[in-house]
């Protein structure tokens, strides 16, 4: 198929259950649609991240209200992934809020972790920010078997919601991955205040990919007081799934996530996403800062709606562990990214309240903040 943004269009734009029949239907030439991948996120470390990302409760110059840490030791790492293996998850995804991969000891002990969950049967995936080709490299080595790296929304709505980095920034770390033949996971948010067009064309950017994404997270954003999307309304169960089932139609082989957002989602809400094509959540009752809907409960929604749990490594691609994971000779090769010349009034407004909030005065305003 070639995909245009028009043809994108009139999918997303069918009567509901037009779509929710059409996607519902290519969900079960594609996927074995009672099966349900249950993934684990880690915040193996939490918050101080440099970015400005509109969305994001992580971002250190906003002020909102969670307790960061250092890097995860391994062992607790090990202690996470056990628990969800038991609960029925197949997949550990570490998420660190840095804005990119550094070679020191942290990566190092990133590695360690990935080769010790690995080890453990269950796929592992990383969100670490960006990174280069050797990193990849040997993240792949350690025998990671996803990395996880958002586009989040269209290009032209990029620039509304982050300025810190570009979004030929975000497609770069995602061919790295692809160098390193690891799999990608990419997705979006939807609820950001971006137009129907902006999700097309986010959709539009995946459906050119080749390969396309193994996996797609499609995120409700969580709007985290503090952060600039704070007074964004929840987005429509509607929106959700119709985001959903165009994914599926355009991302047939692909995992849909059903991912962020879910605890303000009603059962027979996330029934009709799954039935859209979702074929994956997060499960456990945290996502990285943010509540997730608890565990037994999604065990009880299953039931319900006769879902089983997938098994790791479906396609019998459990990656090997070479020992060149941690001799790999450095590489001079330094991240490349942009430094966008604009700024976000509602970010600089809400990096201006966190500032205040942090030296004990009240919020000042910002009167005007211009393009640069
Ligand atoms: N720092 C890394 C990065 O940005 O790639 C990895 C962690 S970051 C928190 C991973 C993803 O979480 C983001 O790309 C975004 O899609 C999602 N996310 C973050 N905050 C969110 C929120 N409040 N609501 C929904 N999704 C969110
Ligand atoms: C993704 O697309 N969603 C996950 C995962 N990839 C890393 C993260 C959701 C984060 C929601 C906000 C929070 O809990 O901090
Ligand atoms: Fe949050 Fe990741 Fe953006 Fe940092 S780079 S602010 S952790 S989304």
């Amino acid at each position: 198929m070639e995909w245009t943004k028009e043809k994108i269009a009139e999918i997303y734009h069918q009567p509901l259950l037009e779509l929710l029949y059409q996607a519902a239907t290519i969900h079960r030439e594609h996927h074995n649609s009672r099966e349900v991948q249950i993934s684990k996120l880690v915040s193996i470390k939490t918050d101080g991240c440099p970015e400005d990302c509109g969305y994001c409760p992580q971002a250190a110059r906003y002020h909102t209200d969670i307790n960061g840490n250092s890097l995860m030791s391994v062992d607790e790492v090990k202690q996470h992934a056990q628990e969800a293996k038991d609960m029925g998850s197949s997949r550990v995804c570490m998420g660190a809020a840095w804005r990119n991969v550094k070679d020191d000891s942290d990566f190092d002990q990133v590695l360690e972790m990935v080769k010790s969950v690995n080890e453990m049967d269950m796929e592992v995936c990383c969100t670490l920010g960006m990174l280069t080709e050797n990193q990849a490299k040997r993240l792949a080595d350690a025998g990671l078997y996803a990395y996880n790296h958002n586009l989040d929304t269209s290009e032209e709505y990029y620039k509304e919601i982050i300025s810190t980095r570009g979004y030929q920034d975000r497609l770069d770390t995602i061919d790295n991955a692809r160098k390193a033949n690891l799999t990608v996971c990419s997705g979006g948010i939807i609820g950001m205040g971006e137009s129907d067009e902006d999700r097309i064309s986010m959709l539009y950017t995946y459906a050119l990919m080749k390969p396309q994404p193994e996996s797609v997270p499609i995120n409700a954003l969580v709007a985290v007081e503090g952060t600039p999307l704070e007074e964004q309304k929840p987005v429509p169960i509607w929106d959700m799934i119709r985001m959903i089932a165009t994914t599926r139609i355009v991302l047939p082989e692909s995992a849909v996530r059903l991912s962020a957002g879910r605890t303000s989602m009603s059962d027979e809400g996330q029934a009709l996403c799954f039935m859209a094509g979702a074929n994956s959540i997060f499960a456990g009752d945290k996502l990285l800062t943010t509540p997730n809907p608890d565990f037994n409960g999604d065990l009880d929604l299953f039931n319900k709606l006769g879902l089983v749990p997938m098994k790791a490594y479906k396609k019998g691609d459990k990656p090997e562990i070479k020992d060149s994971y941690k001799e790999r000779p450095e590489s001079n090769e330094k991240i490349k990214w942009s430094r966008p010349s604009h700024k976000i009034e509602r970010n600089e407004i809400a990096k201006e309240k966190g500032k205040a909030i942090k030296n004990g005065f009240e919020p000042r305003k910002v009167v005007s903040v211009k393009k640069l």
